[in-house]
């Protein structure tokens, strides 16, 4: 295959065009973007790269033992089959899975953000697989990304969708916000990505234009550079986990002096008293006051009272990043966001309110479009069973047992066989020497992947699934204005099969060849995908050229959706008319729904509650595990840009230099991060942009478990997961808790251990 022409692609981080010449990929930026985003190198060395799956493997202990436990999983050897070979060994294991333990003892989950495209969605095969060839399988609700909002917001507003995506646009905030309070912050490198690809990074000029009309962008962070310059922004050195106490004197200065709108709150809000007596301190004698919050946030008393004083009256986003609620208590800072909102009357109003995730994934606070393409049907899962998201480790460990979860008291299913396809659960979850273990306790542990992750080096079956540029799909989402065709650039490698390709012949095995693919090719799955724009710009009066136009011409364009602030807009303008989907149909200050659970760790109203994993003496440092800027999570960490990013080939923390000097270290050094769950090196860069006692050291390193030469356990190359406390946020959402740990930092003198995670596993001719 040779492109003389750059062909349009897509991905989460970008559109691109690429050209395939001669065994070598080059990339270069869609020319309409105003912003591109350099992630897209890192397809330029990944397609041929050794640390692709060659062929079909089956783990060599399973291939000997059969189904069941084994702490050989993660460092067993594998054996090479025929694809015949695998795929008629593995539709036997289904069939003896789903006929002697049921589909309830299959985990079919298989969290993760894969690739773009519409069509080959590799959780949607996974889920339309079992759904058809086993009759369902048990799965995972809510996200890594919103774990505790999306369960608290809906108590308190509406859906998470309602408040983040539906709500306030850049638009309204160019042309109406005074003030935008940024918690967490609404990092450049963060927006630059979007679910569904991103043809225009629009951000950065969008507050760019607030700024210059003079919107005020205030940045709470323990980090500084998590806002564009462009914004003009101020930074608020804040304390991580803090953020409910920042809010909290806020709203206290505003009650106190009654700054705050009375007639909204009495019109639109339900359980005011209850947290006017908390916020004052008649009920726990602690009034939340800037004196009081001053030696939790790190923020002075002052400043807290001149924010206060100069957002009343003004038109004021109260914007959160998902990062805050990553980490335990993370319910409270969302609920206190739209509290804060509410006392300053602003939800509903054009520019105003209350915008959770603004930024943190550039679909939020982007217009919704009129129409957006379609996607692979899932069909019916059989099994009502779930869990949520970020209790894997927990469910593999302790089958049986009760957990409490929004108010239910529910109990672990029995897993036999989970099935992956698009997540690296060694990427997103925490503690990953237990979620190890807890792979170990399956009996069969399927994963399909164009590359050897940890999680495909924990797998009985890996099956090697082809990388986006080497086939065809279709781009787009809810808020991106094209809708792209993404043609095949490059073959597949080896004997790589796309997720399709690999379940249509699975499911012929197992007797449901037919209701799997609808008899329907690739071809005719991305006309019925593109059938659904195409109609509904036909509807519209837009243009809405037919399939064979719009593939060759790589992409149409669709109008966008009014920007009418969603269902919490309707319910400003009309309060009885259009009441919020919360018991009283208004905002919830308090909630006796929340209060009746109770849950310690989520009270019914927003609630400051001390972080109990925060800093201690032996473990003075907070770390901050967050997102990476040269990559999307852990995908192609091997690739050009990631790589050129890395240190000594590691990943790269940074350190205060007065931390670092503290403790005898020097910009470049190697140290070792440590705590009592795990310990990892990295390279230490400096900053004074931070505050200074937290190490950042960002996620996405390639899980490289070694031993090091004082017999010590660690990651050499730096994924701060080995070091994050595998815990749910609290009884409520049991939503990630994997921003935030504390550890220990030292100057790291051994002798350097390889990084060995980008070389296949070793491999053996069959027994
Ligand atoms: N400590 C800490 N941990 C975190 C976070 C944090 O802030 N701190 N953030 C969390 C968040 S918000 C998220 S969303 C998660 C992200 O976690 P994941 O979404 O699981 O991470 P990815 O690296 O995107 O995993 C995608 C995998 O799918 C594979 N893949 C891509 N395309 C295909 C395909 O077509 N077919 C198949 N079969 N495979 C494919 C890729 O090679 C990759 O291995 O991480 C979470 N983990
Ligand atoms: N380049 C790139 N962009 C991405 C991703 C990626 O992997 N790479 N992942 C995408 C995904 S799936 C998601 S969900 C989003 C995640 O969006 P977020 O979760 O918001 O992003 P993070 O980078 O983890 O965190 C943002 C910042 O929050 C600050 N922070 C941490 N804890 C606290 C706190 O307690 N209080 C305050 N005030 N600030 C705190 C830190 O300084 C951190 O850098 O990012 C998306 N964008
Ligand atoms: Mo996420």
């Amino acid at each position: 295959m040779k492109n003389d022409k750059p062909i349009l692609h897509s991905s989460h981080w970008g559109a691109f065009l690429a050209r395939y010449r001669h065994g070598c990929l080059e990339v270069e930026p869609f020319p309409e973007d105003p912003n591109p985003n350099r992630l897209i190198e890192n397809f330029t060395n990944a397609l041929n790269h050794p640390v692709r799956i060659a062929a079909p493997m089956v783990r060599r202990g399973w291939l000997e033992n059969g189904p069941g436990a084994d702490p050989k999983r993660g460092t067993d050897e594998f054996v090479e089959l025929t694809w015949d070979e695998a795929l008629d060994l593995l539709a036997r294991e289904l069939e003896r899975v789903a006929r002697t333990d049921g589909p309830g003892a299959i985990f079919g989950g298989s969290y993760g953000w894969s690739s773009t495209g519409r069509f080959h969605h590799a959780q949607s095969q996974v889920h339309r697989f079992l759904n058809v060839a086993a009759g369902g399988y048990v799965r995972s609700v809510n996200t890594y990304s919103a774990g505790a909002s999306y369960v608290i917001l809906p108590h308190v507003m509406a859906s998470g969708d309602a408040v983040s995506r539906q709500n306030i646009t850049w638009d309204q905030i160019v042309e109406h916000t005074d003030v935008l309070l940024a918690f967490g912050g609404i990092a450049p490198k963060n927006y630059q990505v979007s679910s569904g690809g991103i043809s225009h990074h629009t951000e950065r000029d969008k507050m760019g234009q607030a700024a210059a009309r003079g919107c005020r962008f205030l940045l709470f962070s323990p980090q500084r550079n998590e806002l564009p310059p462009e914004s003009r922004f101020e930074w608020v050195p804040t304390n991580p986990a803090s953020d409910t106490a920042a809010m909290l004197a806020i709203a206290h200065v505003l009650v106190t002096e009654r700054l705050h709108d009375e007639p909204f709150i009495e019109r639109y809000c339900d359980g005011w008293d209850v947290f006017r007596r908390y916020l004052l301190g008649e009920s726990d004698g602690a009034p939340k006051s800037p004196e009081w919050a001053a030696p939790l946030t790190g923020i002075g008393a002052d400043k807290l009272r001149e924010i206060a004083r100069s957002i009343a009256g003004k038109r004021v986003v109260v914007a959160t990043s998902h990062s805050l609620q990553r980490s335990v208590y993370g319910e409270q800072p969302i609920w206190m966001g739209a509290v804060l909102a509410a006392i300053l009357g602003q939800h509903g109003l054009p520019g105003g309110g209350f915008a959770y995730a603004l930024g943190s994934i550039a679909h939020y606070g982007r217009r919704l479009v009129a129409a957006p393409p379609g996607s692979l049907p899932q069909g019916k899962n059989g099994i009502s069973d779930f869990i949520p998201v970020a209790r894997i480790s927990d469910m593999l460990l302790n089958p049986g047992q009760p957990y409490d979860y929004d108010g239910e008291r529910r109990r672990y299913p029995h897993i036999k066989l989970a099935y992956w396809a698009g997540g690296n659960p060694f990427h997103h979850h925490q503690d990953l020497k237990r979620l190890s273990a807890a792979f170990q306790q399956l009996e069969t542990f399927v994963v399909h992947d164009a590359v050897w992750t940890a999680t495909a080096r924990h797998a009985d079956f890996v099956l090697p699934a082809t990388m986006t540029l080497e086939r065809n799909d279709i781009g787009g989402s809810p808020t991106e204005p094209l809708i792209i065709a993404m043609r095949a650039v490059a073959p597949p490698h080896a004997q790589a099969r796309n997720d399709f390709d690999i379940f249509s012949d699975l499911a012929q095995r197992m007797g449901v060849q037919e209701p799997f693919t609808e008899n329907r090719s690739e071809r005719q799955w991305l006309e019925d995908i593109y059938e659904k724009a195409r109609s509904r710009l036909e509807s519209l009066g837009a243009e809405a050229p037919d399939f064979d136009t719009f593939w060759e011409r790589g992409y149409v364009r669709t109008p966008e959706a009014p920007d009418t602030g969603g269902a919490v807009g309707a319910f400003r303008r009309d309060p009885a008319g259009h009441p919020l989907p919360t018991p009283s149909g208004k905002i919830q200050i308090s909630s006796s729904a929340v209060q009746g659970f109770r849950y310690a760790d989520c009270p019914g109203h927003p609630t400051w509650l001390p972080p109990t994993f925060g800093p201690s003496e032996r473990y003075p440092l907070w770390l901050i595990a967050n997102q990476p800027t040269d990559k999307l999570h852990s995908q192609m960490d091997f690739g050009t840009y990631s790589q050129s990013k890395k240190r000594k080939g590691r990943a790269v923390c940074t350190m205060h230099p007065q931390a670092a000097a503290a403790r005898g270290i020097k910009e470049d050094d190697c140290v070792r991060l440590f705590n009592d769950i795990g310990a990892c090196l990295a390279i230490v860069r400096f900053s004074a942009d931070m505050l200074p006692d937290i190490v950042q050291l960002p996620t996405g390193a390639w899980y490289n478990p070694t031993v090091d030469d004082q017999g010590r356990h660690l990651c050499a190359h730096g994924n701060p997961n080995v070091l994050t406390p595998d815990v749910g946020t609290s009884s409520l959402a049991q939503g990630c808790a994997g921003q935030l740990a504390a550890v220990q930092v030292e100057r790291y003198t051994g002798s350097l251990p390889p990084i060995t995670c980008f070389d296949p596993p070793r491999c053996v001719d069959r027994p």
